[in-house]
């Protein structure tokens, strides 16, 4: 399958255990077939009847859907293929460990993909992730359209039994392009990307207002059976939007799933989705019976009914479920709401969903440290989110910082020490560095902005996923909360909201928060920020290093040299092939 093995260098180091004995550097020439190709072009596109140059996958936004299995090697070949823009692709929610350079997060992980060039990524989601991801770019604002689905298969059947499954994926539309978004949210004076225009699902979408029938835009149509259980993965991949959803006639939902983990089944008839969060609801159809007794009773639409919530405007929009021999009304807007959709349910499934399986949660006994985050927006004639007083971006580092970890230009011994006597995190590097094996209870902290302006933020985690140990009000208060989690059993999750509890108070108020336990397992750098892109472009982001300098290289430097430099060895192009480090077996 591979033309050659260039060199056999990993296996000739001593210091080099388990998988990485194996790694081997491969040419991937025309004799090396990726199992999945993916090509990102930017152009003009029309969604919901407006047209937007967007930056898209394979020509479409949502980009395809793919499916991995666990315990399964998947190579994946991104082509950038815009002119002026670096990209990455980031697997949200799964854990690159064993793979440090595939993350997709620029300047953390790796150098982004030069414009046409290519990079192959090597995915390996381990037994036990089976669930429903997403892909997306992690550079600037490209994620607004650059992203699609990513199921993982369960290597058996599934604990869940079901007759199909539907993918339901959200994404926000703006009027301005991502370039107009970025300078605006970075200039001085700042200037707002504008508020979402539309939410899309599965890239569809009517005109918001739109009066009669629209001829070349539909709403998304979900093609269902009658007397079937489905399986439907909400796949929250909105820049900005908070999504309160709920579906005419069918308000019975399981939920099963959250962010890739089962869960024990939790009925509730509306979903909260936050950008980055996934969620596998079971959704009983209609008999045929109750069929005729809807029509008979003229019920012959079934809404998915969405709407934005968390923001100063309310966009309410719609997709179709329907059953065969009944054409769903697709192209025309429902002239009053089927539904009355809940405000925010603040704290909505904390301490309430439990595992499908035991999951080794740890007591408090066993945390080894905390570190809080504490989360403000500092407005002058600029707006800037700051953690712990400053501001991350992917401007920040000159370079990756898993790249300096190699060319030995940033110590893991030092910056711990530094940020263990300044509450966790290292201010040169501003990193959050962490041992290998320590226990962390990570508090992410509200506090209200210079202005006393108050925010709500979906955080998410790279790496590893952490146990969600809730939310609430002022300030983090361990005793108390560890008296809340008696008798629940914290389920793992990547992305969970900070909620906002006031509209504004006084600057730099504690209002709210939300705790994460973590044990430090998967060496790496892993970002933690917030899911909104806007939030991501004006700082709300951290850089984590878990491990030290040993753990996370693994591999000898000669083979990662081509990961090293901006366009180096191991980005491929018209003319060059690239050399790739293999760190799973094939086999
Ligand atoms: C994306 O498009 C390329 C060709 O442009 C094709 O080879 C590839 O199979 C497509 N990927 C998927 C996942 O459909
Ligand atoms: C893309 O669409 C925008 C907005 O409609 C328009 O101003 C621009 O000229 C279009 N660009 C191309 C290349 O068609
Ligand atoms: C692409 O990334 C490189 C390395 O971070 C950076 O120097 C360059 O300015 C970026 N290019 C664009 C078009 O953003
Ligand atoms: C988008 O632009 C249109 C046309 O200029 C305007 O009517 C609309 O209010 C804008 N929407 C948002 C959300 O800014
Ligand atoms: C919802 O459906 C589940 C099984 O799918 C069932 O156990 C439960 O009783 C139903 N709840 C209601 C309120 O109908
Ligand atoms: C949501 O909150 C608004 C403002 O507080 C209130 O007017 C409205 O009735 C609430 N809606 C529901 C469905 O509770
Ligand atoms: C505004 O605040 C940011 C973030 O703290 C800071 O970097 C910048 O220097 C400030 N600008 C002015 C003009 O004070
Ligand atoms: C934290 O909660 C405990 C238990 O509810 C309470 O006794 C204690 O006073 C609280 N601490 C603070 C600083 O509020
Ligand atoms: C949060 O706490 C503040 C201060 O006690 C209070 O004013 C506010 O109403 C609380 N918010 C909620 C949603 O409980
Ligand atoms: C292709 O990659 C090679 C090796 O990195 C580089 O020398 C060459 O300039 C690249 N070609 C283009 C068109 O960027
Ligand atoms: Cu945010």
């Amino acid at each position: 399958m591979f033309s050659f093995i260039l060199m056999q260098v990993c296996g000739l180091s001593l210091l080099v255990h388990s998988v990485f004995a194996q790694c081997q550097l491969y040419v991937h020439d025309q004799s090396f077939i990726p199992d999945v190709i993916l090509r990102v072009t930017a152009r003009n596109i029309s969604k919901a009847c407006f047209e937007r140059y967007s930056v898209i996958v394979n020509g479409t936004s949502p980009g395809p859907e793919l499916r991995l299995r666990e315990g399964k090697t998947t190579w994946i070949r991104v082509y950038n293929d815009i002119d002026d823009k670096n990209l990455t692709m980031h697997w949200h929610g799964l854990s690159m460990a064993a793979s440090p350079f595939s993350d997709g997060s620029p300047q953390a992980s790796q150098w982004p993909i030069p414009p046409r060039h290519f990079f192959d990524y090597e995915l390996h989601p381990e037994i036990g992730h089976a669930g429903t991801y997403f892909y997306h770019s992690h550079v600037g604002f490209q994620a607004v359209s650059v992203s699609g689905p990513l199921i993982v298969e369960d290597h058996e059947t599934s604990p869940y039994r079901y007759h199909g499954e539907k993918i339901i994926h959200l994404s926000d539309l703006f009027n301005k392009t991502e370039t107009e978004i970025e300078t605006g949210l970075t200039s001085v004076p700042f200037v707002w990307s504008g508020e979402t225009r539309n939410l899309l699902v599965n890239g569809f979408g009517l005109p918001i207002n739109a009066k009669g029938r629209c001829h070349s835009c539909s709403l998304a149509e979900i093609k269902i059976e009658p007397s079937k259980i489905y399986r439907l993965r909400f796949i929250g991949a909105t820049a900005l939007s908070f999504v309160s959803a709920a579906i005419y006639g069918h308000r019975n939902l399981t939920i099963i799933e959250a962010d890739g983990s089962y869960t024990q089944p939790f009925h509730t008839n509306y979903l909260q989705i936050g950008p980055g969060q996934r969620f596998s609801v079971l959704l009983k159809t209609k008999t045929h019976k109750e069929l005729s007794w809807d029509r008979a009773n003229g019920i012959n639409q079934y809404f998915l009914q969405l709407e934005t919530r968390e923001r100063p405007t309310t966009i309410r929009t719609y997709a179709v479920l329907t059953y065969p021999g009944r054409t769903g009304e697709v192209s025309t807007i429902p002239a009053t709401p089927p539904l009355t959709l809940p405000n925010t349910t603040i704290g909505w499934l904390d301490y309430k969903l439990r595992p499908l399986k035991c999951n080794n949660f740890p007591s408090l006994a066993e945390v080894t440290r905390r570190v809080t985050v504490t989360v403000q927006q500092i407005v002058n004639n600029s707006i800037t989110w700051t953690e712990n007083g400053l501001p991350w971006t992917e401007k920040f580092p000159r370079m990756p910082y898993l790249v300096a970890l190699y060319e030995d230009k940033l110590s893991t011994r030092s910056s711990y020490e530094s940020a263990i006597a300044n509450g966790g995190m290292d201010v040169r590097t501003r990193t959050f560095p962490a041992k290998l094996g320590e226990v962390l209870e990570i508090v992410i902290q509200n506090s209200a902005a210079t202005n006393g302006g108050l925010d709500t933020h979906p955080f998410h985690a790279h790496g590893a996923h952490y146990y969600d140990i809730g939310s609430g009000n002022g300030t983090y208060n361990a005793t108390a909360n560890e008296e809340r989690l008696k008798s629940t059993e914290p389920v793992m999750r990547d992305t969970t909201i900070l909620y906002k509890y006031e509209q504004s108070t006084t600057a730099g108020t504690d209002t709210g928060w939300r705790a994460w336990r973590l044990r430090v397992t998967e060496a790496g750098i892993w970002m933690i920020h917030c899911h909104i892109l806007q939030h991501m472009i004006m700082g709300m982001q951290t850089v984590w290093t878990f491990g030290s300098r040993e753990d996370i290289l693994g591999l000898p430097y000669p083979a990662v040299h081509g990961y090293l430099t901006y366009g180096g060895d191991v980005y491929g192009n018209a003319t060059h092939w690239p050399t790739c480090v293999h760190y799973w077996d094939r086999a």
